[in-house]
């Protein structure tokens, strides 16, 4: 168990941070993302090289994702909690790696705890993230569409909750929040509207809940650390 946890942790981004590790290039061993917080600087850590990649100078994130996005695999980060950015994997880690904003958010909350799932059933994986899911586009190239789930956002990190999809409801955990919101969401006949609310037995019930997966069902824990 413990090792699922860890596992589930490191996949979420360390606390506070992005850190992150996968195979990028398919070699058989682990790189790894890093914010260097210090320098606002994204880097890649791979074995062999003298120095770490910079893949961006100047960016802050506090998480990040490995995602494959119509085929195309690659880092995504929320800048500022501000943004949703996918830099694109170059096939040789020490180049350029373009980035795209795929969307840019205009909410008084930091946004956070993106999962990718398909939520309209079109077969084409979306988003979710923070107070959002976002519609997939038919390929890469073309705009994303943003819809609400709800409209918690009365504190700075309200909404950089960490969410789970079952494949029918959301779960969404206010983890940096005390006495945070366990709350499942269940799509309405019309996903484009605000989704129905329903209790979590956790709710209002832990300082900065936790969310693991055990087993692929979700469980929330009290927090072992500084609510950050
Ligand atoms: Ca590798
Ligand atoms: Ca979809």
């Amino acid at each position: 168990m413990l090792l699922r946890l860890i596992l589930f942790f490191v996949a979420v981004g360390a606390w506070g941070q992005c850190s992150l590790e996968v195979d990028v290039d398919g070699d058989g061993r682990q790189e790894r993302f890093e914010m260097a917080a210090e320098k606002s600087a994204l880097l890649l850590h791979k074995e062999g090289l003298p120095r770490p990649v910079v893949i961006d100078a100047n960016v802050t994130s506090r998480e990040c994702y490995w995602l494959e996005i119509f085929g195309r695999r690659g880092l995504v980060v929320l800048p500022h909690g501000m943004q949703v950015r996918f830099y694109q994997f170059p096939g040789d880690a020490r180049k350029p790696w373009p980035y795209r904003d795929l969307y840019s958010f205009y909410t008084a909350s930091w946004q956070g705890g993106l999962i990718q799932a398909d939520v309209d059933g079109d077969g084409v994986p979306d988003l979710f993230c923070g107070n959002y899911w976002i519609q997939s586009p038919p390929s890469f190239d073309l705009p994303w569409r943003l819809y609400a789930i709800n409209a918690y956002h009365e504190h700075p990190l309200s909404a950089s909750a960490q969410l789970h999809w079952d494949g029918e409801r959301l779960l969404w955990v206010e983890s940096k929040r005390p006495r945070g919101r366990v709350v499942w969401f269940r799509p309405p006949a019309d996903r484009k509207q605000l989704w129905i609310e329903e209790a979590h037995e956790a709710n209002r019930r832990y300082d900065c809940p936790q969310l693991s997966l055990i087993d692929g069902k979700p469980a929330i824990s009290a927090s072992t650390h500084r609510c950050q």
